[in-house]
Parts: structure tokens; C-alpha cells; sequence
């Protein structure tokens, strides 16, 4: 069906099949007040393999936004009631980016300078209609794979790429500004005697039991920011009430204790330390501090909490 309204161009036809398999999980919103136009794009896009919502105007799209937390792309109007394309785009740019939210303008104005003015309002691409519909997929592709690069790319900068956690940049740009909650925790955790366990189990089974203490703090910490430091070598930040914080701790340290991995057929047995710090200091000041319990938790025999 993708050949019936493009038989003349066989170029694009495969980054287009490619899509239809791999990205079933876009979701686009089209903002257009006119129903035949409306529902003319929404019938383009879905014979994309695209999940389409739609909006009447630019007030309506700004609150299916609030409600949809998945739209990658939107796909709008500028002359419509109540709110234009443009200003929507521009209210839409205070809270996501380009490379969080694609935005493609449409207009069937004679005003050459709406291009521009799309672009100026943050934009990613704009299209005079009546469109050619190859040009349109193409401009609709060219976005969605600009948005899966900077996603892939964001995922290579901020997450650890052994045990899917986040890791100590994408941790510092979260927690270097300081926070207005009640409640700062910090907790620096680090597996006792790590080295022993690449000697008699492999790298290998180091890098299991990596992923293994990930999983564990993930699960008990489903609230909070957990981090690979490096190494083995862990941190979270969470903003519960300080003594359910150090209940979690200690629950995660036994749990660890008593967990029983097993790695070629054999065995392995692990225990942690952790130190934790607490209160609205700076971020370095609560990692110094939970650093140096740490070491304290090590210096008095490992396994324990320190806070
Ligand atoms: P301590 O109880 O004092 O923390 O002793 P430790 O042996 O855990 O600490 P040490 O810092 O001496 O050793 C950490 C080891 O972690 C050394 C390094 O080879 C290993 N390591 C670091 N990153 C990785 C990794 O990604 N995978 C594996 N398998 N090992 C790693
Ligand atoms: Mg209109
Ligand atoms: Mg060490
Ligand atoms: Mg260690
Ligand atoms: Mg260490």
C-alpha cells in the first residue's frame, strides 16, 4: 500500500519498510482545525504505522500533551481559533526541546515568511500545503530519525551501558542544581571485596554480579535516582523521609547478603557497605560525606550502613 501513492519514487521505500518494522511506537499528534485536512493527515500518517491523536487548535494539542506522555512528534496548523500554530510552538518550546518533542508546521497561507516564522518558534521543519505527500513522508522520516539518533545518543550519554542504570553524568546534571524537596538523601554504596570476586569467578562473573546488584537496587529504589559511579561503585539520591531511607538500606544490604548468584555452575556470594548522608546540602558536601562513611563502613568491617 506504501507504492499506491508513491510508485514514482522507490528511493525512500526502504528507510520507510525499516521504520514500519522497527518503530511501531511513535505517536503523533495533528493540530488542525479544518476536518477534511485533519483528517486527511491523520490518514497519511497512519498508513505510516504511526499512532496518531488529533487536536481541533493549539489550546486543545497543549492539553493532550499534559495528558500523553509519549507524543514524539506533532504535526500542525497555524491559523486556527483560539491558538495559532505559532505561539503553540512557541509555549510547547519552554518545556521540550527539538530533540524531545518534533514539531513540523503546516500552512496553507500565501505569507512566504511563515516558514521562518515556524522555524524562529522552535520549529523543526515547515511544509506550505497543499503538500506533495512524498515530500511530507520524506520531511516526516527525516525528523523521526533525527529524533531516534538524538534519543540513541542520549541514552550513550547518560546510562551505563553494563547494567542500564544511570550513570555519574547524567547523576550530576540531575543533582548538581541543588533541589527544593523536604527530604535529600545520598547514599554511596560500593561491593565488598569486588576484586575477589573477578579473581575466582572471571571478569565475567564480575560483570553478572554488577548487573545483579543493579537489578536489586532498582527494585528497591523504584523511586529514586540510582547511578554506577564506575567500577562497583553505586550511588542514589531519593526524596523520602531519611529513616524509611535507611530501613531501605539496610533491607537492600540484607537482601544482597542473602542472595545466593550463581554464575558457570558455581556460587557467588556478596555483601556491600554503604554510606549515607542527609539534609539539603550541596551535592558534593552529601558525597563527601557518604564517602567518608563509606569508608568508615569498610574500616569497621564491611557489610553495614554507616549514616
Ligand atoms: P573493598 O571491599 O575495599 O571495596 O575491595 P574491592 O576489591 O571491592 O575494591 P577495589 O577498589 O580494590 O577493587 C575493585 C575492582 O573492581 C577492581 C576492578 O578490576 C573491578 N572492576 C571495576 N569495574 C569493573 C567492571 O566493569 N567489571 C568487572 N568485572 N570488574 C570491574
Ligand atoms: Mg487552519
Ligand atoms: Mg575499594
Ligand atoms: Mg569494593
Ligand atoms: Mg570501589
Amino acid at each position: 500500500y506504501l507504492l499506491k501513492d508513491s510508485a514514482s519514487s522507490v528511493s525512500y521505500l526502504i528507510p520507510l519498510l525499516r521504520r514500519l518494522q522497527e518503530n511501531c511506537r511513535h505517536k503523533a499528534l495533528v493540530v488542525e482545525d479544518s476536518k477534511t485536512v485533519r483528517t486527511h493527515l491523520i490518514n497519511l500518517l497512519e498508513r505510516q504505522n504511526l499512532q496518531v491523536i488529533a487536536a481541533e487548535n493549539g489550546t486543545q494539542a497543549i492539553e493532550l500533551l499534559q495528558q500523553h506522555t509519549n507524543i514524539s512528534l506533532i504535526i500542525t496548523d497555524h491559523d486556527m481559533p483560539e491558538k495559532d500554530g505559532i505561539t503553540m510552538t512557541r509555549e510547547i518550546r519552554r518545556n521540550f526541546d527539538r530533540n524531545q518533542l518534533a514539531i513540523l508546521g503546516l500552512s496553507g497561507s500565501s505569507d512566504r515568511s511563515m516558514t521562518a516564522r515556524f522555524l524562529k518558534a522552535g520549529a523543526n521543519d515547515f511544509l506550505y500545503k497543499p503538500f506533495n505527500q512524498e515530500e511530507f513522508y520524506c520531511r516526516i522520516h527525516h525528523i523521526l530519525n533525527m529524533k531516534d539518533t538524538a534519543d540513541k545518543l542520549y541514552k550513550m550519554a547518560n546510562q551505563d551501558a553494563l547494567t542500564g542504570l544511570w550513570n555519574r553524568r547524567y547523576f550530576f546534571n540531575q543533582h548538581s542544581r541543588g533541589t527544593t524537596e523536604e527530604h535529600n538523601n545520598i547514599a554511596m554504596l560500593d561491593i565488598d571485596f569486588f576484586k575477589k570476586v573477578n579473581d575466582n569467578h572471571g571478569h565475567d562473573g564480575g560483570d553478572a554480579v554488577l548487573v545483579t546488584v543493579a537489578k536489586q537496587l532498582q527494585h528497591h529504589f523504584s523511586d529514586a535516582t540510582v547511578a554506577r559511579f564506575g567500577g562497583e561503585e553505586f550511588c542514589i539520591q531519593s526524596n523520602i523521609d531519611r529513616t524509611i531511607f535507611v530501613s531501605q538500606l539496610e533491607l537492600v544490604r540484607l537482601k544482597i547478603e542473602q542472595l545466593i548468584m550463581s554464575h558457570n555452575g558455581t556460587e557467588i556470594n556478596i555483601t556491600i557497605s554503604i554510606g549515607a548522608s542527609f539534609g539539603n546540602k550541596s551535592i558534593d558536601e552529601m558525597l563527601s560525606e557518604s564517602d567518608a562513611r563509606l569508608y568508615t563502613a569498610k574500616k569497621n568491617g564491611r557489610n553495614q550502613v554507616v549514616w
